[in-house]
């Protein structure tokens, strides 16, 4: 057993007796009421789910088992001459809540090497696809296709110890943790010219985000930049519609390929993971119209009024529970001013921080104007030669499978049930306030 298995089994052992003594001897109280607004209205704001990966605080932003995003990134262990964290300390952390050392980042980056290995049929899948289809829809069946590896079906179908669910589905996401940028990295090739093929190279010496910029063909410091990605677009607590999506699915004890593949799907709405790419879409619409020019901030506010009065939201601002900028666009801001403050992009989205906020507030309606996660993830992947922003919310899904994948091991260890959520007629709503008898 490895030592981070170890570590997660004992934290397991420790955990369980809490959630037996909530339910046990508090299970009948109430912590929440539910109002007709937030029945209709997508359920925001509920409290009807519970996780210990991560917390999202509408004014400080996301925490990642208690530790901010500027002490994760500090506090985490490097790669040698490397400014961010290995992604595996990430994963570590995730699982257990503790910061690893150097030597349990080592023992899990040599547990991963090993798992890399795609089968043969996976590359047949991809390549089946046109190469007009979406990434994202290529990810997601490639996910899906490796359901028969599912260590986690195959000891059920078995007959497994509902005690020992948490073991084969650490075993089944650790290999699907692993395999994810080696699926990212290969459809990218594909769709865009690279060099694809069904061997593909690997560096075994490497780390997820030094052996995910190998085989991209991306030079320093696109590992670092690949690192910071991963790790920013993680976790967001649960109720978010790729973290839910995920835990919904693997509720029914659907297995982790099945449930990843779904909360890809949930990922690749543009009210979500795919905002991203509608960003950089969206800039683009007005950098071919400007030519070389960087537009003043006078055509930035029609262009923005001209979204809005169209209809259509501002990609990259507002948030279903963020109240302030949040701090994966601030990190990511910072990386651009130090790195990159004088790309043109850049220089775009710069002019969107300061403009649009204002706007949307004079506009009235989103609850919170300030920039989100996605309005600045795309112009560093740009900067960096990835400009196919198509793939944008590849990328985000493989860091999100950090986090929904801690999320479903810890499911199964806590023995959370079937999600399932009761609903009711509008008959029955407008009865409960009165409008009918
Ligand atoms: N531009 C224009 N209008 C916006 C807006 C924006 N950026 N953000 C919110 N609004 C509007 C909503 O569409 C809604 O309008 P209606 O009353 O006409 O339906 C109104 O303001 C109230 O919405 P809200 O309560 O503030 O926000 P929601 O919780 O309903 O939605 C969204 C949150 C993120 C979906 C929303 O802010 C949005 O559409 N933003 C643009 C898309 C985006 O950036 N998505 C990524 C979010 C982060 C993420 O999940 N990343 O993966």
């Amino acid at each position: 057993m490895t030592a981070l298995k170890e570590k997660l089994y004992e934290k397991i052992e420790a955990h369980r007796p809490r959630v037996k003594k909530l339910l046990k001897e508090h299970g009948e109280k109430v912590i929440n009421e539910v109002t007709v607004q937030q029945v209709i209205g997508g359920m925001r704001g509920i409290k009807s789910l519970i996780t210990d990966i991560s917390y999202l605080d509408p004014y400080e932003g996301i925490r990642y088992r208690g530790f901010t995003l500027p002490e994760v990134f500090e506090k985490l262990p490097k790669p040698v001459g490397a400014k961010m964290p290995y992604v595996e300390g990430l994963f570590y952390l995730l699982l257990t809540g503790e910061i690893p050392t150097e030597e349990e980042v080592s023992e899990v980056i040599y547990d991963s090497v090993n798992r890399r290995q795609l089968p043969k049929y996976v590359y047949d899948v991809i390549d089946a696809f046109p190469n007009n289809s979406h990434p994202m829809v290529i990810l997601s069946s490639a996910v899906m296709s490796m359901q028969r590896e599912s260590l986690f079906n195959l000891k059920y179908q078995r007959g497994m110890d509902k005690m020992d669910y948490w073991d084969a589905t650490y075993e089944d996401s650790m290999n699907l943790v692993a395999k994810m940028p080696v699926i990212g990295a290969y459809i990218y090739n594909k769709l865009y010219g690279g060099s694809a093929s069904c061997d593909m190279y690997q560096d075994p010496t490497l780390d997820f985000g030094g052996n995910f910029a190998y085989m991209m063909g991306k030079d320093k410091p696109y590992d670092d930049v690949s690192r910071m990605y991963f790790i920013l677009h993680a976790d967001h607590e649960s109720g978010n519609v790729s973290a839910h999506t995920g835990h919904l699915i693997a509720s029914s004890l659907s297995d982790i390929y099945y449930a990843t593949s779904g909360m890809i799907n949930g990922l690749a709405g543009p009210l979500h993971g795919l905002a991203n790419q509608e960003v950089l879409r969206w800039i683009q619409d007005l950098r071919i119209k400007m030519g070389d020019k960087v537009p003043s901030k006078d055509v930035m506010k029609k262009f923005v009024w001209d979204t809005l009065n169209s209809g259509q939201v501002v990609p990259g601002f507002g948030h279903a529970v963020l109240r302030k900028t949040d701090p994966r666009y601030q990190i990511q801001r910072e990386f651009c001013l130090e790195n990159l403050p004088k790309d043109e992009l850049f220089k775009y989205v710069d002019i969107l921080y300061n403009i649009v906020p204002p706007i949307l507030q004079e506009q009235g309606k989103a609850k919170n104007p300030w920039p989100n996660v996605d309005a600045q993830s795309g112009v560093v992947q740009w900067h960096y030669g990835v400009t196919q922003y198509d793939f944008y919310t590849v990328l985000f899904s493989i860091g999100r499978s950090l986090g929904v994948l801690s999320n479903i091991i810890w499911d199964r260890a806590l023995g959370y049930p079937l999600e399932r959520p009761k609903s009711i007629t509008t008959d029955m709503l407008e009865q409960m306030v009165g409008i009918k008898k």
